[in-house]
């Protein structure tokens, strides 16, 4: 995700996306499926690509999104994994069902991730339409379930990168 800057100055960290070693849970919506399923392939494919063995990528299928953050809490807190992905896909319907499903997927993200010091990644579409997820799960506008791989490989080695280089000083 993204590109390298080009900084030279200071001592800075990056975080590589060599996934050796690591185990890495995902909690896959089961709402809109055909999203997610996609999603899937791209997140899990991409872990393998990166160098993670198949068994330690643990899937966990919740309902919807809304179900994401709790799973991903109980995954984050057993200590088993490094990082935990989550794919979903909310498509906009004539409700507000949308915003509350969007919205506390994602604040639960995030609580769940700062709560606990795992990276956990945000991988939940949020569109207006379905050919709008389409596009996004391996359509025309790439893969999210790719790009939120890779960015749990680089969170869990720019953390390891940041811990040892306070170590380092002492
Ligand atoms: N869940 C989704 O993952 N995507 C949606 O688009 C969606 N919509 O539109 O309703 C959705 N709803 C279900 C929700 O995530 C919970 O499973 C449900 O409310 C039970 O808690």
């Amino acid at each position: 995700m993204g590109n390298v800057p080009d900084f030279q100055r200071g001592f800075n960290i990056h975080g590589d996306l060599d996934g050796t070693g690591l185990k890495i849970g995902i909690a896959v919506a089961k709402f809109n499926l055909f999203v997610t399923r996609k999603l899937l392939d791209g997140a899990f494919e991409t872990l393998i690509r990166h160098g993670l063995k198949e068994d330690n990528i643990t899937v966990v299928w919740v309902p919807g999104a809304f179900e994401i953050p709790l799973a991903a809490l109980a995954m984050a807190e057993t200590g088993n994994f490094d990082a935990v992905v989550c794919l979903g896909a909310v498509i906009r319907g004539e409700t507000s069902h949308f915003d509350y499903v969007a919205g506390e997927s994602a604040r639960g993200i995030a609580s769940s991730s700062l709560d606990t010091g795992v990276p956990i990644t945000f991988g939940i579409l949020t569109t207006d339409t379905e050919q709008q997820a389409l596009d996004r799960s391996g359509g025309k506008h790439g893969n999210k379930g790719e790009d939120v791989a890779l960015v749990a490989i680089e969170m869990v080695n720019l953390l390891v990168g940041i811990n040892d280089s306070m170590n380092e000083d002492i």
